[in-house]
């Protein structure tokens, strides 16, 4: 009822959300775009034999984002506990427009099978910036928990860059300096999409139309990366679970310069691509940046009622 209300709400406030249109196109191409061939691998490699006592539902938790903000890391960590099941595959059911229902039974199928004591978890960073997620997700299960992981606006604008850049490379594209993109004519080109998505107020009040905070947990992704630990403690509680991740899940590797992970007698890092340098970014530029983020993470700190400590 509450979601259909906002929704009405919602088409309205669209009609005059200018960067939306900017936001769905980003979107896009975040994508991991499901095709059949995928699906049929799926219920092939799943069907012949589940887990006795198991079964597919939808997430009960989704890290909604935000892109290039440790998503990986904090749906890897997650794993550790006994009682979390996570999804390999991120999912959009609501690019199906013309189809929504076979989209949602499309989602519950890439779901894992999962105990009934366990609870569901799934990631798709390009939900936080998208204009439809939060309708969607809400008219699914208006109760489910939600996971939002943030860095620096500042340094996410350059991962986001960064990782454009080795991308392009690998596929013979041609790249460009990264001030090209984040200047034209002189001035701090704000329609740069790794710009947009660094406006954390303008996603969250979209979000907030739809959910209340209490139902959205924030980790703060630069305290992830530092010290694992208290982070997912604080996620635990938040979904309620048993407090099962402990120290000895995390191990530092010099040579990487982050934690890596030990559980269930295996260790795994993350991949390769997740700790590439940042390019250095004229000074003039940075400043220009940063002061235009500023006031948003300002506006930002209001609507969470919480401070990051973002240089
Ligand atoms: C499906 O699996 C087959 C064989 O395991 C593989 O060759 C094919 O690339 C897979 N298709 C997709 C879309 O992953
Ligand atoms: C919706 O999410 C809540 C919170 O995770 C969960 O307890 C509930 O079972 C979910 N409902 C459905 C129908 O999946
Ligand atoms: C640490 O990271 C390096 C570089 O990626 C890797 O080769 C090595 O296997 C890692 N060591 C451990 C103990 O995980
Ligand atoms: C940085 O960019 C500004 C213009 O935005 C330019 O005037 C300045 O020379 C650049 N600095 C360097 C070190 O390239
Ligand atoms: C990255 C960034 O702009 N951080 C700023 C966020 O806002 C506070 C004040 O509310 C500033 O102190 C930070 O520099």
């Amino acid at each position: 009822m509450a979601c259909f209300l906002v929704s009405v709400f919602l088409l309205v406030l669209q009609v005059h959300a200018a960067p939306s249109e900017l936001l769905q196109t980003g979107l896009t191409l975040d994508s991991t775009v499901l095709n059949p061939g995928l699906a049929a691998n799926f219920s092939e490699d799943a069907t012949p034999s589940p887990p006795p006592g198991t079964s597919k539902r939808t997430p009960h938790s989704i890290i909604i984002g935000v892109r290039k903000g440790g998503t990986r890391a904090l749906l890897e960590m997650l794993d550790i506990h006994p009682e979390v099941a996570v999804a390999a595959t991120e999912v959009h059911f609501f690019d199906w427009d013309d189809n929504y229902a076979k989209g949602l039974e499309w989602y519950r199928e890439l779901m894992p099978y999962s105990y009934p004591h366990q609870i569901t978890v799934e990631k798709t960073p390009g939900y936080f910036t998208s204009a439809l997620a939060p309708e969607r997700i809400c008219a699914m299960n208006s109760s489910i928990k939600l996971l939002l992981i943030l860095r620096d606006p500042t340094e996410r604008v350059i991962s986001d860059y960064t990782q454009v850049y080795f991308n392009r490379l690998e596929n013979h594209k041609p790249v460009q300096a990264i001030e090209n993109l984040l200047v034209r004519s002189g001035a701090l080109n704000i329609r740069y999409k790794a710009i947009q998505r660094s406006l954390y107020d303008v996603h969250m009040r979209n979000w907030l139309r739809h959910f209340p905070l209490e139902q959205i947990h924030i980790v703060d992704g630069d305290a992830l990366i530092r010290d694992p630990l208290p982070e997912l403690q604080k996620v635990e509680r938040f979904l309620n679970l048993p407090p099962r991740i402990v120290s000895s899940n995390f191990y530092f590797n010099q040579t990487k310069g982050f934690y890596c992970i030990r559980s269930d007698g295996r260790e795994r890092c993350l991949h390769e691509s997740k700790g590439r340098p940042h390019p250095s970014v004229n000074g003039t530029v940075l400043q220009q940046l940063r002061s235009f983020l500023r006031e948003h993470n300002r506006t930002f700190f209001r609507l969470v009622k919480r401070t990051f400590d973002w240089q």
